[in-house]
């Protein structure tokens, strides 16, 4: 581990332990830098769906993200469940303050169960006040067509979609194709063009939590100080060997294994 290397997560506690700030600090330990967190809200859940939801008051927000960022060496930040428009206003406030730190803005709306992590008038906030100070955005299907506003179904619309949302705010979008049928192939596109990571699809795994370990493996990368192209191929092979490789938690059920490296859970 580079102790010397930390990586922030701003987001959701999710009880059940494979997505939200759980997520994003064992991706962080695996992926070799420290992990701290900033706790937006705290869900209560299991993988069936989301029973309760508790946001955190924005002024103890404000302080923790205060508190890590004036005392620990933070190269890489990654936000996830940001929940209302007061925490996002705080958020943004905060990490303006910070410019030079990387920030990869995983838009969250919605749990894989379904369930709203993100009040709906909150979203145009993240918009307006967080994309402009971020390094990546990375986008599944349903939340970029919700940002462009129409249906993708195939690569070429992502690859589209992703170009003009990149004209609209000048940043770099990671459109994950996870939900096309096919194969995995997420589109990197920024200034540069266009690039392809592709993966063959993880069949048999509840990919609860991938998004979270996705988003949070390209900040641990860049914490790193990889490059953003590098930082998301590293990535990719991450959680992609985290699905491939999961956890088996009980009989017919397996979730990603953050750990898969060091050898994973014991029955395989
Ligand atoms: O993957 C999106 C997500 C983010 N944050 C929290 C979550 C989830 C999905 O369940 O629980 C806290």
């Amino acid at each position: 581990m580079l102790k010397n290397v930390v990586a922030l997560t701003v987001a959701g506690s999710d009880s059940g332990g494979g997505a939200g700030i759980q997520a994003d600090i064992k991706t962080f330990s695996a992926c070799g830098v420290y992990g701290a967190s900033v706790i937006t809200a705290v869900t209560a859940q299991n993988l069936e769906g989301v029973r309760a939801i508790q946001a955190i008051d924005p002024q103890v927000v404000d302080a923790q993200l205060r508190a890590v960022l004036e005392g620990y060496p933070v190269k890489a930040i990654k936000t996830g469940m940001l929940f209302s428009r007061e925490i996002i206003e705080t958020v943004a406030a905060v990490i303006k303050e910070h410019r030079r730190i990387p920030v990869v803005i995983d838009p969250v709306f919605a749990a894989t169960s379904g369930s709203r992590l993100i009040k709906p008038r909150a979203i145009r906030i993240l918009h307006e006040l967080l994309f402009p100070l971020a390094a990546l955005v990375t986008p599944n299907l349903p939340e970029a067509e919700f940002l462009c506003q129409r249906e993708l179904r195939s690569s070429d619309d992502l690859r589209e979609a992703g170009e003009s949302l990149f004209k609209i705010y000048k940043i770099p979008f990671l459109m994950k194709g996870g939900h096309l049928p096919g194969r995995a192939v997420d589109l990197l596109v920024d200034g540069m063009g266009v690039k392809a990571y592709g993966a063959d699809l993880v069949r048999n795994v509840n990919s609860h939590g991938s998004g979270c370990t996705f988003s949070a493996a390209v900040a641990a990368y860049l914490a790193r100080g990889r490059s953003l192209r590098v930082a998301v191929a590293e990535a990719k092979a991450f959680i992609t060997a985290s699905l491939s490789r999961p956890h088996y938690l009980r009989a017919g059920t397996r979730v990603i294994d953050h750990f898969h490296r060091k050898g994973g859970s014991a029955e395989r």
